[in-house]
């Protein structure tokens, strides 16, 4: 042992530079440990001549103190994950896993029901929730005393105003505004919010979601209406889907009707869902009444058009075999997640 070996010693730990913790306690026993360098030079001290003693002591003991002191502010910085690419965090744990959000259901029906039509070459269209009378009754030939317009079905923001200001109890108020505004030939699907005064059940609910689609050409008949339906169905619900037109009445339309599918639970036979009947109801459609063109200054004399209508909530619970309307509105993740798979 030379002075010089101690000098170099003590300058080699004053440059230490390590990657990972472990390398500090390697350089401890390395140094300081039973058989390392500093040790062996203190064994050595042992054999010093004793002129020497005072000075390689000296020296001996603050290489020591010096070693003992890097180590600890080696250690010390990884502790405070001071340098650079080195931390007490473990990056190469497995990291928290993040829940990824789900579709709602209503969503996924109403974007595969205006896919499907789309593929038909219908156009979206949307518009407001809040309305005047003309676009949501009295364009659509409601006449003025009808139930509808009765507090007890709408919402009406202004109710003592003669000029009504209300919630929208159908879409057909943004079909009447496209007649209005759009060129013809029109084919368009206009999905959203309505708003209707009912009692909450398993089967309603004061808001919930519609599709309705809108066809007008010069010489548009029932049977292009029947057609389009079928498609739709057996592309929403399977290619073996069958459809039922029963006769039914609406304002707006004339004939009208209402459509049913066959039980996509039981293939028909009958069953809980379909009450043994075989059939399920899914829409009303018609051929718009021609007041209905006429209010919005299409020549009735030369176009026809049909028009449908079809609650989301319902068409959902029919395809995902819901039986209560109210899990579409209450949130509960436990539903939702059900609705990982279906993205
Ligand atoms: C339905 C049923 C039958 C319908 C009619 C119209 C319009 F604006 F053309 F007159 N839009 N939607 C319609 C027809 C809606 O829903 C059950």
């Amino acid at each position: 042992m030379t002075k010089e070996e101690i000098e170099q010693l003590l300058q080699k730990i004053e440059d230490l530079k390590v990657q990972k913790l472990q390398d500090v306690e390697d350089i401890r026993v390395k140094l300081l440990g039973k058989k390392g360098e500093i040790t062996k030079m203190f064994e050595e001290f042992r054999s010093v001549l004793p002129e020497q003693k005072k000075e390689f002591g000296q020296k001996l003991n603050l290489l020591k103190t010096k070693a003992a002191e890097k180590i600890e502010a080696l250690r010390e910085n990884f502790e405070n994950g001071q340098i650079a690419g080195c931390s007490k965090f473990d990056f190469t744990k497995p990291g928290d896993k993040f829940e990824l959000g789900t579709r709602h259901p209503i969503s996924l029906a109403r974007e595969e029901i205006l896919n499907i039509f789309g593929k038909f070459g219908y156009a979206v269209a949307e518009g407001p929730e809040i309305e005047d009378d003309w676009h949501v009754f009295t364009a659509l030939n409601f006449p003025p005393d009808h139930p509808a317009r009765d507090m007890q079905d709408t919402f009406f923001i202004n109710p003592d105003s003669n000029d009504p200001i209300l919630l929208r109890t159908h879409t057909s108020s943004v079909q009447v505004r496209t007649m209005e505004r759009m060129p013809l030939p029109i084919r368009v699907v206009c999905p959203g919010r309505v708003f209707r005064n009912e009692a909450i059940s398993a089967r309603a609910h004061c808001i919930f979601h519609q599709v309705e689609g809108l066809y007008i050409d010069k010489h548009v008949s029932f049977a292009d209406l029947k057609q389009a339906i079928l498609l739709f169905v057996r592309e929403m619900f399977g290619p073996d889907t069958q459809i039922r037109m029963r006769p039914s009445y609406f304002p707006f339309t004339e004939p009208s009707t209402e459509v049913d599918i066959s039980c996509n639970i039981c293939g028909g036979k009958g069953c809980n869902i379909c009450k043994g009947t075989g059939w399920l109801e899914i829409m009303g459609a018609g051929m718009v009444d021609p007041n209905v063109l006429e209010a919005s200054h299409i020549d009735s004399t030369k176009y026809t058009g049909f028009a449908f209508g079809m609650g989301i909530e319902r068409i959902a619970m029919l395809k995902w075999q819901v039986n209560d309307l109210r899990h579409y509105f209450e949130n509960d993740v436990r539903f939702l997640r059900e609705f990982q798979s279906v993205i």
